[in-house]
């Protein structure tokens, strides 16, 4: 339904994974080129992005719950139990429930969206996720009126999530967005990667992708969605709120308050590889940019 958002997301047929296309990956794609000539007109922006490599995606990574070194998730996430699996919808919800994941995904459409991930810390990839837009549950579970925010929450196990037995942070992990973010079409709740069953250390077995944000507010292996109508609390900005603000829309003109955020470094592109320029709501501004009409981006950072 929303391929058009892919408009400039264009598959590379020709990286090693390739076999991961799929049919149904390859009839969205198709659909894309319908799209776009309406949305990409008068647009000048024409970009190919090249997936990083699988090895890249699945070895460099953020999960603190399993430690704090980019290399940790990688070697104890093995350790995860993924099945079975249950989501709390709770909260401001028509259906409110504890959900086997197989009942929701079932009842989705998995697809395949090629988006740029851009973590606070200025390093970049491109990840081919497969998954299902939110906004498609959040329909399914029913959003009453007076919801104005979704919030998430990470499993909280800590007999086999070692960090979670100690340390600075209050767990389990929270994340958040408004419900209209909560709604865009490009808001994803990722299944997967490179056509295969989401990788542990990448939030199995389901996480969410909010490509235009930080990537802290992706939120790994999510256990609980709330609506709520007050803006919920999120780990990052409970921990350093001066540092990491509740939007969190990557925004190349506001540094963060220890380093620039202005450039990025890409990951996988070598030792000495210049950094990239880092774009507005991370190259999705045509798409998202309408959501904050209106307000300061300084002040809600
Ligand atoms: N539960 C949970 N989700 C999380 C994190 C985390 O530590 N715990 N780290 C976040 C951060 S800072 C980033 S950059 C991304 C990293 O995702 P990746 O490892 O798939 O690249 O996950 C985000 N989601
Ligand atoms: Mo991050």
């Amino acid at each position: 339904m929303a391929h058009r958002w892919q408009n400039n997301l264009v598959r590379n047929d020709i990286t090693p994974e390739a076999v991961w296309l799929n049919r149904r990956a390859f009839v969205a794609s198709a659909g894309v080129v319908g799209g776009l000539g309406l949305i990409g007109a008068g647009r000048a922006r024409a970009e190919t992005l090249e997936p990083n490599s699988f090895e890249d995606i699945t070895s460099y990574n953020n999960f603190y719950e399993f430690g704090f070194d980019k290399g940790d998730p990688v070697k104890y996430a093995g350790a995860l139990t993924t099945e079975p699996w249950r989501i709390e919808i709770d909260g401001l919800v028509e259906r409110p429930g504890s959900y086997a994941l197989d009942e929701i995904v079932s009842a989705m459409t998995i697809e395949e969206r090629i988006y740029r991930f851009r973590c606070v810390e200025a390093w970049s990839m491109v990840v081919p996720w497969n998954g299902f837009e939110l906004a498609d549950l959040l329909t399914w579970a029913g959003v009453k009126p007076g919801a104005k925010y979704v919030a998430f929450e990470t499993l909280y196990r800590p007999k086999e999530m070692p960090a979670q037995r100690g340390g600075s942070i209050d767990w389990p992990y929270r994340e958040g967005l408004r419900l209209d973010e909560a709604m865009h079409p490009l808001t994803l709740m990722a299944t997967g990667l490179y056509g295969k069953p989401m990788p542990k250390q990448n939030g199995a077995p389901i996480r969410l992708v909010v490509p235009w944000k930080y990537g802290f507010k992706s939120i790994k292996s999510i256990v609980k969605i709330t609506l709520t109508d007050k803006q919920p609390e999120t780990t990052w900005n409970m921990l350093q709120p001066q540092e990491y603000g509740f939007y969190a829309n990557v925004n190349p003109q506001v540094d963060h308050p220890r380093w620039s955020q202005a450039r990025e470094r890409v990951i996988g592109g070598g030792l000495f590889s210049a950094k990239k320029p880092t774009l507005m709501f991370n190259g999705y501004e045509d798409e998202v940019a309408g959501l904050y009409d209106g307000m300061d981006l300084e002040t809600f950072y």
